[in-house]
Order: structure tokens, then C-alpha cells, then sequence
């Protein structure tokens, strides 16, 4: 039974089990409404609880079911139905209540929540606004500005939080059920609908926030529908605030964003599909990362926050302690971000060791190289390694472009060797490309997949070539860029275009912000190497010769005199020794530089780098800021 009744004396328990989230599938739903029947029916029951079997109370909606018609009874008649019960409802919350599933709790007239339990409206980043009255029942709940963050902002608060602004009622360690049975004498069955917004204080205030909201949305229609909604609800009489609301939801669902957002959403989840991610594993508790410069420390602070155990080793004692000292400002960013207590990231060192000593690596399950990126220098390591570390433990390259097959080739059991690609800073990026090479043994591939979920990644699959899945792409439309621009088009017209497009910055600000000297280096590389579609850079390069190397140089494609960046006259002079301006529009721009991504997808397809083209957009999103809600380069191009 996916919704089930019980009762004990007066108390009917109502328990909703779906797994694997209890999402409101039409069976959900179909149950409550008669469960509600029931226990109006039943002369007995005098009070009710709503709770969930499993991991988590309604994580939502059932966004399997938003492709095709929607079927009744539609979830806002159900909470309608339980708001309206003659006996109070008392919603018993775990997990992460989320979406539908928090406007469902709304709907009850009490919530009681374990400690850990998460609450949150994230229609926002599936392209939608809460379409069960939760832009409607929130603002009656908590104040106005805290509904706003929730709904425009889309992320979810700790129970703490939602205790603290009246969100629910309770957090209760031990038995919750008996918690709410306690309370359930003292709740009456008094509408959240009827209650009266908690209007802003200073409505100038709530405006200038929505404004942020919006703004920092980068062209995500949900954003501003949320607002609107919200703005709604403290206007409007909640019958006509509901109604607005329900027929924004049903907008937006066919929405292309929408669409683009469920597609990256279920594309996040499936790229770890491949049998060997889902075997037996290897115990991986302690981690050894060999080098400690940006990369490296990033990737021992990656783990670090993971709850690993994380021992650095560098070449020289002074190297370690720089390390060190890396790892220990990136955890002090944390706590004075607000994201841990003093008290969490000194427990946090206590875990972490650095030496010089190579017989250190002898504990370690699982060793991360992040040294300088020369193919000898990784070999040295990687002899090193086959002599210092243990037969079982798995052995991982950072490298971002070189043939992890031939450097497993150089230890005696090359089945331990995977490639863990990173991308800068390794603490704070989402994306991690396990690259596989041949050979590899199935738990190396499990083991880690099953890391990449520790760390909080969103990991995808690729196969041996120079610059695997995301840096290839970068580099195809990175090229296309160079090709605008020596065609006629400024930088400043290409970086404009990609922010229009919804890009967190342009390809030139990115490369200022790297700096040039990197492209630079990797295309004296690829040209010595004779990588296959190796394109030269002149304008580039010119750049380069002339020290401009971006903002630690103050000046790239653009200056930066006082922090701030602007178009350069230099460089326009620069262009214009090399091309002619020719001024072009930034929709061609755009096509330009998409069709390189996606000729350039196409190809890793082709060699079977990828395994699907959802694996190339999650890329994509993750590592390079495309906008999740185009859903990305290959969605749009199966996107008419
Ligand atoms: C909504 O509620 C609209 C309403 O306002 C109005 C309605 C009228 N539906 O992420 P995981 C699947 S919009 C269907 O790996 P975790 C997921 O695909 C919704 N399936 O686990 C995966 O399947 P598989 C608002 C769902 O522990 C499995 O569950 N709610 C849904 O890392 C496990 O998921 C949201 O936006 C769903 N709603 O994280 C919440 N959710 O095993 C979306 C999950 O086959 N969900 N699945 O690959 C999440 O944020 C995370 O899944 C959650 C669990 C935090 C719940």
C-alpha cells in the first residue's frame, strides 16, 4: 500500500511509503484523498498523523509525472482536503521536505520535525514555482523575507531555522510519533490559509532583496515568477493568490526552462549508470594527496571536509608547510564563511598530516597526484608511489590531459591507477571527471564513484584523451572565440554575447582570470605535440608576447586599473593590426560558439570518450557555469 492507515485509540496514523523519496505520485495522492475520507468517516479518530516510511518524508512532486497530462486528484485539492478536516493533521517530518512535500506539511495545522530534517520550496530550480499553495501558505508561516530567500532562493533551511521562523512547530529527538501524539491534544484543525501574512516590515527592504534574486538568477524565468508570486500572496486574498499561483505552475511546466532543468536534473543522476560504478568498492578513509599547490591543497580540503583522513606530501619539508598552510587558510575560509564553527574545522585538522616522507603513504587507501602537470615528473611520482604504497591502494592522477593508460602502464599493477580531473578550486567545484583508463580494475571504478558522492560531486565517466570531456569542449569554443575575433569581432562583443546567453562570464574574462599565459603554454604544447585539431592563436599569442597575461598582470584582453575590468584601447589597436572590425551580431556569436561545443561533443561521442550526451551538458554545467536552465550545448542541440 503506497498510503496506509492505522489506528491507535483516537490517534489514526496515515503512512505514506514510495520509495525511494515518497514523492507525490498520483498513487500518493489518490491515498491521501482516501485517507482523508477515512478518518472524517471514522467517528473515533480524533486527530491525525501524516508521516513517511522510509529516508525522508514527500520530497516533492513526482517530476516523472510533469511530462504527460496531469491526473487527478491534483495535489492542491489534497491539501485543500486535509487543511479543510474536521480533525487536525499533524504533518511528522524527516529527511528533506521538499517542494510538495513542505506545501503538504503547510496544509496540516501542526509540524513536528527530527533534528537534521531539511525544508525547502526548490520549484525554482526545476524551472517552476511551488504550485500547491506554497507561495501562498509560507508567507502566512514565517515572514515575509525568510519566504522569499525560500522560494525565490530556492535552497532549504535546517529545522532549527524553520523552528526559529515558525515554520513548524517542534523539532523532537526520540520517537517523533509519539512526540506528535503528545502534542496532538493541544492543535486545532485551524486552516494556515486563514491566517494573516507576515507582511514585511519595510516593503522597500523585500523589494531591493527580490530585485537581488532576480538579478543574480542570470535570465532563470522561475526566478521572476517566484517573485511575482510572493508579491501575490501579501497582496492578494489568498483564494486569487492560490489561483495566480496554480496557473503560473501550470505555465512554466511547459516551459523550455523547465524542460532544459528536468532534463539536467535526471542527466545529474544518471551519470553514474555504468555497472562498474555500482559493484563491490574498496574502504577508502585515508587519502594521501602528493603535491600541496593550489590543486592539490584544494583537493586535501575537498576531502577533508568529506570526513576523510588526509595526509600531503611534497617534495621538501618547506613545500609541506606551504601546503599546509594552503589547506589551513581554506578551512579557515569555511568557518569565517559562516559554512562551519571554529570547533568543526579544528577537528577537521586534527585529521590532516603533511610530510616530505614517502614511507608516510604507506597507510594510505587511496593516493591523489596533483604535481606540476609534465608527463616525467608524473611518472617519477607514479614510481614512487608503486614502491611506497600498499598492493591494494588505489592509485589516481589529477592530470587534465595526459594518457592515464600509459601512466598506469608504468606501475607494476596498473588495474589500481584512475584518473580523478578536479577543476579549480577542488574544494569549491562541483564537477570531477573520473577519467578510466584500460585495464582498470571494476572496484578502482566504484570506489571512486562511491568518492565523488562522498565529496559532493557531481561526477561524470570519461575515457583517455588530451583533455578529456570538459577541457575539450572549453577548448573548441575557446578557439571559436579566437576565430570571432579574428574575423572581425571584439572580445567585448563575444564575453556580452555569452553573458546574454546566461554564462557566468565571457570566454576572454575567463581567460584574464586564469591568465593567458596558461592557453599559452597548452598551445605550445598541443602545436609541439601535434594534437589533432590544434588551431594556432595569433592575436593570442601577441597578447602574451606582450606580458598582458590578464589580472595578475593588470592587464589582458581587458585593464584593470582599479580592480575593475575595461575594454583596453591596447588591445584594440592590437585587433586592428591583425583584422579589420567587423561587428557581429551577438546571436551568431552565440550560434558560433554553441555549434563548436557541440561538433566538439559530437566528436567525444564518436571516440566513445562520453558515454551519452547528457554525460557532455552535465559536464558542461558543472565545471564551466553553462546555464543549467538551457539545459546544455547537446540538449540544445536536440532542442528545436
Ligand atoms: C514540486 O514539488 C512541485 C510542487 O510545488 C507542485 C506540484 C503540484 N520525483 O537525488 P537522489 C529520484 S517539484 C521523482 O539520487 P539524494 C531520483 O531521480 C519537486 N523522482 O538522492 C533518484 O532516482 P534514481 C520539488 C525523484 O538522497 C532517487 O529519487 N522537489 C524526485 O541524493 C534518489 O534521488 C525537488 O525538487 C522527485 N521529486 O537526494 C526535490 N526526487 O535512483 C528533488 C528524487 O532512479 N530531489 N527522485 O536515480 C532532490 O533534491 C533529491 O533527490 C533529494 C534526495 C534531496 C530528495
Amino acid at each position: 500500500m503506497t498510503v496506509s492507515v492505522t489506528r491507535t485509540g483516537a490517534i489514526a496514523r496515515v503512512t505514506i511509503d514510495n520509495p525511494p523519496v515518497n514523492a507525490a505520485s498520483h498513487a500518493v495522492r489518490s491515498g491521501l484523498m482516501k485517507a482523508v475520507a477515512d478518518c472524517e468517516a471514522d467517528a473515533a479518530v480524533t486527530a491525525v498523523i501524516l508521516h513517511c516510511a522510509g529516508r525522508t518524508f514527500v520530497a516533492g512532486a513526482d517530476i516523472r509525472e510533469f511530462d504527460a497530462p496531469p491526473q487527478e486528484p491534483h495535489l492542491p485539492d489534497v491539501i485543500a482536503a486535509i487543511e479543510g478536516a474536521s480533525k487536525p493533521w499533524i504533518a511528522v517530518l524527516h529527511g528533506t521536505v521538499l517542494g510538495g512535500g513542505l506545501e503538504l506539511a503547510m496544509g496540516c495545522h501542526a509540524r513536528v520535525a527530527a533534528p537534521g530534517t531539511r525544508l525547502g520550496l526548490p520549484e525554482v530550480n526545476l524551472g517552476l514555482i511551488p504550485g500547491a499553495g506554497g507561495t501562498v501558505r509560507l508567507p502566512r508561516l514565517v515572514p515575509a523575507d525568510v519566504a522569499l530567500t525560500m522560494i525565490a532562493g530556492g535552497k532549504p533551511v535546517p529545522a532549527d531555522a524553520a523552528l526559529a521562523s515558525g515554520l513548524i512547530d517542534a523539532v523532537a529527538g526520540g520517537d517523533l510519533l509519539d512526540a506528535a501524539t503528545a502534542l496532538a491534544g493541544d492543535v486545532t484543525p485551524e486552516p494556515t490559509l486563514d491566517r494573516a501574512v507576515r507582511a514585511p516590515q519595510d516593503r522597500d527592504a523585500f523589494d531591493r532583496q527580490a530585485a537581488t534574486l532576480v538579478a543574480k538568477a542570470r535570465g532563470q524565468v522561475s526566478v521572476a515568477e517566484a517573485v511575482r508570486a510572493v508579491e501575490r500572496a501579501l497582496d492578494l486574498p489568498a483564494a486569487e493568490a492560490l489561483a495566480a499561483e496554480r496557473a503560473a505552475f501550470l505555465d512554466l511546466k511547459g516551459h523550455p526552462q523547465a524542460r532544459a532543468l528536468r532534463y539536467i536534473f535526471f542527466a545529474e543522476r544518471g551519470t553514474l549508470s555504468d555497472p562498474r560504478c555500482k559493484g563491490a568498492t574498496r574502504p577508502v578513509e585515508q587519502v594521501a594527496v602528493v603535491g600541496g599547490g593550489t590543486m592539490g591543497s584544494g583537493i586535501a580540503a575537498a576531502c577533508l571536509f568529506a570526513g576523510l583522513t588526509v595526509h600531503l606530501m611534497e617534495r621538501d619539508a618547506p613545500a609541506a608547510s606551504a601546503g599546509s598552510m594552503r589547506v589551513a587558510q581554506i578551512l579557515d575560509g569555511a568557518v569565517t564563511r559562516g559554512r562551519m564553527t571554529q570547533g568543526a574545522r579544528d577537528s577537521l585538522q586534527m585529521r590532516f598530516s603533511a610530510s616530505a616522507a614517502p614511507a608516510d603513504l604507506a597507510q594510505a587507501d587511496l593516493v591523489i597526484e596533483a604535481v606540476f602537470e609534465d608527463r616525467d615528473a608524473k611518472t617519477e611520482v607514479f614510481a614512487m608511489l608503486d614502491a611506497q604504497t600498499r598492493a591494494d591502494a588505489i592509485l589516481a592522477t589529477n592530470t587534465s590531459y595526459l594518457d592515464v593508460t600509459a601512466l598506469a602502464r608504468t606501475v607494476a599493477d596498473p588495474s589500481r591507477v584512475i584518473g580523478l580531473h578536479f577543476f579549480a578550486p577542488a574544494h569549491i567545484m562541483k564537477l570531477l571527471e573520473i577519467v578510466v583508463p584500460d585495464g582498470v580494475a571494476d572496484d578502482v571504478v566504484a570506489t571512486a564513484a562511491a568518492l565523488s558522492k562522498r565529496l559532493g560531486k557531481t561526477a561524470v565517466l570519461a575515457g583517455v584523451c588530451d583533455g578529456f570531456i570538459a577541457n575539450r569542449v572549453l577548448t573548441a569554443y575557446r578557439q571559436e572565440a579566437d576565430a570571432l575575433i579574428e574575423g572581425g569581432a571584439s572580445p567585448y562583443e563575444v564575453d556580452a554575447a555569452m553573458r546574454g546567453f546566461g554564462m557566468p562570464m565571457g570566454v576572454f574574462e575567463m581567460q584574464d582570470l586564469s591568465g593567458l599565459d596558461i592557453g599559452w603554454a597548452a598551445r605550445k604544447r598541443r602545436a609541439a605535440a601535434g594534437v589533432p585539431g590544434y588551431r594556432p592563436a595569433p592575436i593570442s599569442d601577441a597578447l602574451c608576447e606582450a606580458g598582458w597575461f590578464g589580472r595578475k598582470t593588470g592587464r589582458g584582453w581587458y585593464r584593470y586599473d582599479e580592480g575593475a575590468a575595461a575594454p583596453c584601447p591596447d588591445v584594440a589597436a592590437l585587433l586592428a593590426r591583425h583584422r579589420p572590425d567587423r561587428p557581429i551580431d551577438a546571436d551568431r556569436i552565440m550560434a558560433r560558439i554553441l555549434g563548436a561545443m557541440q561538433r566538439e561533443g559530437a566528436a567525444i561521442l564518436d571516440e566513445g570518450i562520453a558515454a551519452r550526451a547528457s554525460d557532455i551538458d552535465v559536464a558542461m554545467v558543472a565545471g564551466f557555469g553553462f546555464p543549467r536552465w538551457r539545459g546544455g550545448p547537446m540538449f540544445l542541440s536536440d532542442t528545436p
